[in-house]
């Protein structure tokens, strides 16, 4: 019997819907992240949707592979379909260039995704000398931001732009989470421990801060407004607050 060309032959067809659904997949994952995703406003933030799309395009052929063959068994193998599913064929576990490819694939993509993690964790966790410290406390069901110097207390948020902050997050009572996707940051706030996260906020505007850990009946409901200004109105910002106009300068002043 004359074999049946490639692509007349179920794993022909597989590859075909494979190959259509890898393209649609890195298409979503190349667009989709920069217009469903906020506007990000941070250094931190903008790395984030990098790392989304990067993690979406490595997976897509991964995740096709997957809905092709369920796909394609779906539609060809269905009940009263003239095609019928094939005898099981032989066990690929002495396919030797079968499992080379797959260990090098598979491989590959665990240390990409490890050492890219790696990465960016060490990165936004990493200490800065001129890093503005910033206190976040979070308590049922409430932000409040410190600015440690300055006697400033606040509910909102407030950042100057171009300069690295350094949280310093802790919580009154139960875990919650500090978490704002435009700013890039995401950590647990923890009671009588203080972690510490870093972010460079790079684009003038505003973010929302919400508590990403179920912390009671409110959770729903703690979240602060935040902004990012410019040096000089971030210590007018100071001042207004109650910090005195020296302890403001200082505050928000950028030293090389
Ligand atoms: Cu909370």
């Amino acid at each position: 019997m004359e074999a049946k060309p490639f692509f007349s032959r179920p794993g022909g067809k597989i590859f075909v819907i494979w190959l259509l659904m890898t393209i649609i997949g890195v298409v979503i994952g190349l667009y989709a992240p920069k217009h469903l995703m906020p506007q990000m406003v941070s250094i931190e933030g903008h790395r984030a949707v990098l790392t989304v799309v990067v993690f979406t395009v490595l997976a897509a052929p991964v995740a096709a592979l997957v809905w092709a063959v369920g796909t394609y068994s779906l539609l060809a193998w269905r009940r009263g379909a003239p095609e019928t599913p094939p005898e099981d064929g032989p066990p690929i576990r002495g396919n030797g260039p079968l499992t080379i490819v797959w260990l090098i694939v598979t491989s590959f993509l665990c240390i990409v995704l490890l050492v890219w993690g790696l990465a960016e964790l060490s990165a936004d966790t990493a200490p800065h000398s001129n890093a503005l410290q910033v206190d976040v406390t979070g308590q049922q069901w409430l932000w409040t931001f410190g600015y440690p110097g300055t006697g400033v207390q606040s509910r909102t948020l407030v950042l100057p732009v171009n300069r690295p902050v350094q949280f310093n997050v802790t919580s009154e009572d139960v875990t919650h989470g500090f978490w704002s996707l435009s700013l890039g940051v995401q950590i647990d706030a923890n009671p009588d421990v203080v972690t510490t996260l870093l972010a460079t906020p790079n684009k003038l505007g505003s973010f929302v801060v919400r508590c990403s850990q179920i912390c009671g009946i409110y959770h729903a409901f703690m979240y602060a407004p935040g902004k990012v200004v410019t040096t000089t109105q971030f210590a007018q910002w100071l001042q207004s607050q109650g910090a005195s106009a020296a302890k403001a300068d200082l505050a928000a002043r950028v030293t090389p």
